[in-house]
């Protein structure tokens, strides 16, 4: 049986991964950190599959202990302090934490198992600035200290591949999202209060800057990447995108009409969400990866958002009932 390992696995990604690596055969596990509340809920339906260990991507001991000992065939780097909009509260712990840990894990695989094939969750963030639409050859232009410290990760995957001949790749991730986001990501964010809205049990919204543009992917597309550039016979860096473009305000009205409400009557905007610096627009260009590997995104943009509007729905019935009860 082949062993996979996954940091970040009680997260969105990471737990979509897990999802599709048990499927797949592999044994896996998972790099959980300590809190003082439960934080399993998006990996407690595949908990007696997975084998969790305590640790932390800011200490290099447990790192080093769990990838020496188990020598696993993949390891999938999914954690991170990943809120762009919060590292500019916390710029050292974000560069800590999102950046120079991935130093630490290729550290610990050069000394302990350097067999074992990386992959970390590089990001379009690295774009910022620099107009769509974006591929694996448009420069970079950071403009968070989340990004800044993902740009450090990037290029320490690289060197460790180019110095010591390690199978180590990025995976440009472009926005990932499904019922399984964080709820303080926009989609999300959006999802929750429209469906709670909806059955009274919000009042409004207040968001950010709406003039923003991404590219938004249904998360379980992007994992079926990840598996694909982990699995492939040679080591490279790959876009992860659909290629579509829509604005936060088109996500918002879009939400709002499935719902049959009027998005002007709840919706308020707030400075205090905006960004000191923003990223204005990514769409990416994932031509290398549909044509190198044959990747190619199942789930459509309406899709997806009607996907996390059922569920949020069905989220806010189920709190109502409790509520009334
Ligand atoms: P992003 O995702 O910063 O692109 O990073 P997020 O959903 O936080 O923001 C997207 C855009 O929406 C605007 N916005 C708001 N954002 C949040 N969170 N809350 C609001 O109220 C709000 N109002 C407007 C933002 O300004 C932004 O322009 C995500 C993360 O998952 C990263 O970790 C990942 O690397 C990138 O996607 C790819």
């Amino acid at each position: 049986m082949k062993t996979a390992c996954i940091t970040g696995i009680t997260g969105q990604t990471g737990s979509y991964l897990a999802d599709l690596l048990v499927d797949e055969g592999y044994e896996v596990h998972g790099l959980v950190r300590r809190t003082s509340s439960f934080n399993t809920g998006r990996i407690d339906h595949i908990y007696d599959k997975l084998h969790l260990t305590y640790g932390d991507l800011a200490d290099y001991s447990s790192l080093t202990n769990w990838i020496g000992d188990l020598k696993p065939d993949l390891l999938f780097n999914m954690g991170a302090m990943s809120h762009v909009r919060v590292s500019f509260d916390v710029p050292e712990f974000t560069m800590d934490v999102t950046g120079t840990s991935v130093m630490r894990i290729l550290e610990a695989i050069r000394k302990t198992s350097p067999k074992t094939r990386f992959l970390t969750a590089s990001t379009s963030e690295l774009f910022g600035s620099t107009p769509p639409p974006q591929n694996e050859t448009t420069p970079f232009h950071p403009r968070s200290p989340y990004a800044v410290a993902k740009l450090a990760g990037y290029w320490a995957t690289i060197n460790y591949r180019e110095a010591y001949d390690l199978f180590a790749t990025n995976a440009i991730m472009f926005n990932t999202e499904s019922v399984r986001r964080g709820e303080t990501f926009v989609t999300r964010k959006i999802t929750r209060a429209a469906t709670r809205i909806k059955l009274g049990l919000q009042d409004k919204l207040v968001l950010g800057n709406c003039s923003a543009k991404r590219d938004w992917n249904h998360n379980k597309d992007t994992v079926r990447g990840m598996l694909m550039m982990l699995t492939a016979d040679e080591p490279d860096d790959y876009v992860l995108a659909s290629g579509e473009m829509h604005s936060v305000q088109e996500f918002l009205e879009l939400v709002f009409a499935k719902l049959d409400l009027d998005w002007k009557q709840y919706v308020e905007i707030d400075e205090r969400y905006y960004r000191p610096t923003e990223v204005d627009a990514l769409c990416g260009d994932s031509t290398k990866i549909r044509t190198k590997l044959g990747w190619e995104p199942q789930y459509t943009f309406a899709d997806l958002v009607n996907e996390m509007v059922e569920h949020d729905l069905a989220l806010a019935r189920k709190e109502k009932i409790i509520n009334e009860g």
